[in-house]
This record gives structure tokens, sequence and C-alpha cells, in this order.
């Protein structure tokens, strides 16, 4: 159902400008946030460099394959008004939402990870709204618009697996709001199988409303004891509604590490994806059937990787999965 695109990977370290000394001869470029504006799509790409250092860059493009890459690492002004350490902040999530490009990124502070959410409205200067979750989480992506009088987002209340390894969660929950800075946590919506492909579970990229549901892209962990974990993308269905509510997935995951660029790398067999550009919506929103999908995908900790799809076919592939 996904196609990956014959220039795989599409951004690598080499696509990375040497700007300054931070961006030298870095080490990997991954897990890209993404958004469809006017005739362009932006990327906020997570960069890691030699020191193990993440900056955030924003990258942009006409076709969703080739990009021109902003020298400058990008700053969240206020958020140095957060008294804790910081040490990195990754895997953007953007959703344009009132008009404005908003970003939900995961923070590995001294307490643990949490969700911070910034704004944009040039991808050139950012503001950091603040940190909007209470207790560990990460993968917290906004739903486009209100949903019955509350903003929504689908987030990932994190655990630890083993005493001592990094957290992680089986369950992806809602969270409603009516000023985006103050979140409730309302429920699960989409839990981990044991024993299949999907154990552990996070959200994709924001959710895409469509004529069957809000699409939901996920990613689906399955863990191996004293090996590696195997990252896979798998789909999901939610009522317009009632997001709450599961209508269909996968049953099947709909990308998996195959190629070697998905294989090796930081991080072996991780196809991770958050950002999903729909290119032709209808005047309410919603996502056309026969609409061209491009999803951009971190792979391996170390490239991004493009794989392209139509709604269709997302929707197809939910339905004829499970209930469940
Ligand atoms: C997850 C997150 C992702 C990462 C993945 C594979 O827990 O940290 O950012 O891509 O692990 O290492």
């Amino acid at each position: 159902m996904l196609k990956r695109h014959p220039l795989n990977p599409i951004l690598t370290r080499e696509s990375i400008p040497a700007s300054c000394p931070e961006l030298t001869d870095v080490s990997a470029v991954f897990n890209p946030g993404a958004i469809l504006a006017g005739d362009t799509v932006h990327l906020l790409l997570r960069v890691q460099n030699r020191g193990r250092e993440t900056i955030l860059l924003h990258a942009h493009s006409k076709d969703g394959v080739g990009f021109i890459v902003d020298p400058d690492p990008i700053y969240f002004e206020g958020i140095e008004g957060i008294p804790e350490t910081i040490f990195h902040i990754y895997d953007p999530r953007i959703t344009r939402l009132n008009g404005r490009f908003y970003i939900v990124v995961a923070m590995d502070m001294e307490s643990g990870c949490r969700l911070g959410l910034a704004v944009t409205d040039d991808f050139k200067s950012y503001e950091f709204l603040g940190i909007i979750s209470h207790d560990d989480n990460r993968n917290g992506v906004l739903f486009p618009e209100m949903v019955n009088g509350k903003y929504l987002r689908a987030d990932r209340p994190n655990r630890p697996l083993q005493t001592g390894n990094p957290t992680s969660g089986d369950e992806i929950w809602l969270s409603s709001s009516i000023d985006l800075k103050d979140w409730i946590p309302v429920g699960p919506v989409l839990r981990g199988r044991n024993h299949y492909w999907d154990e552990l579970v996070g959200a994709g990229p924001p959710p895409v409303k469509t004529e069957a549901g809000w699409l939901l892209l996920y990613h689906g962990i399955a863990p191996h004891f004293s090996s590696s974990n195997i990252y896979q993308v798998g789909a999901a269905l939610l009522d317009l509604d009632d997001p709450s509510r599961l209508i269909a997935r996968t049953r099947f995951n709909i990308l998996e590490p195959r190629e070697l660029y998905e294989m090796v790398g930081q991080v072996p067999n991780v196809v991770f994806p958050g950002g999903m550009v729909v290119w032709d919506m209808d005047e309410d929103g919603f996502a056309k059937s026969d609409s061209r999908v491009s999803i951009h995908y971190g792979a391996a900790d170390t490239v991004i990787g493009l794989a392209e799809t139509t709604i269709g076919e997302l929707i197809d592939g939910c339905r004829t999965g499970t209930a469940g």
C-alpha cells in the first residue's frame, strides 16, 4: 500500500549545511514533522551531532522530495523560562490550527520526558507556549480543529518497560483542552496488541479528517528481549464526532524496515512516521479519497525516507483490518 520513493533516503546527514560548529559533520537527521502550506511542504528535522546533541532545523520543498535545508538552528522563544535542564527537544509534529502552525515536541528533561508546545506563522520565528503534559509522555499530536468545542490531542503516556531502560507505552490516549495549554486526559483510544507487530504504540503524524473518520497513522513496536525492537507503521480510523471511539485499524503493518537504510543505522530496524502531507483537501477540511499522500519518516534514527499512497488506500487498509 505504501510505495517508497525511488530517491530514498531523501535526506541524509550530507544534506545538512555545516553552518555553525554544532552542525559540522553531523551524525544523523531523522523523525521529521511535516505540513503542506500553500504550495510548500515544510519539514522540521531532528538533527543529531557528534556530541549527541539534538538540533531542530527547518527545510522546505515544492514537491515533498527535494528539500532546501535552512542553515539556522530553530530556537523556541521563551523556552529559557523553563527552570529545569532540557537535554533534548525532538520528534516534532506539526498541525495547522486556526491558521497557525502548532508544533508538539518531546522534551527530555531532568524530571523525565514531557510534551512541549510551540507555534510559528512563518517557520522563521517560533514561540514556546509551555509544557503540556504533567506526566511522562511522548508522541503528542494535535487534531487540526476543535471537536465538540474542545481541542484534542492524541498522546502516549510513558511507563518504564524494564528497570533502567527507556520508557515507552502500549496505549495511545486522547486528551482535551479548551486553551491548548491545560490538558485533561480523556482515556485510551488505541491499545497495543500483545504478541503481535504493535505491542507498543505511539501516534505518528497528526490525524487527518476523512469522510470515513479521523485517519491516524501510528508506529507499532515489536519488542525483543535483549535485542533490537522493530518499529513499523500502521493506520487507524477514529470516529469523527467521538474520536475516543476506534472504528478500525490495519491488521498488518503497512510499512516495515526492509531497505538497508531502515535496517542499519544508529538504531536498527526503525521506520518512524512523523509527517503526512495530504495534497488534496476539500473546502471543509476533508482529505479527498483519491488524494496523494506523502509520508515522511525517520529510518534507523539516521536518515529520512518518503513513502507514498492515497487516502483511499489507507482507509481501505483500516476497513479490511480489525475493529479493535
Ligand atoms: C523511540 C523514540 C524515537 C526513536 C525510536 C527508535 O522511543 O525515541 O525518537 O526514533 O525510539 O530509537
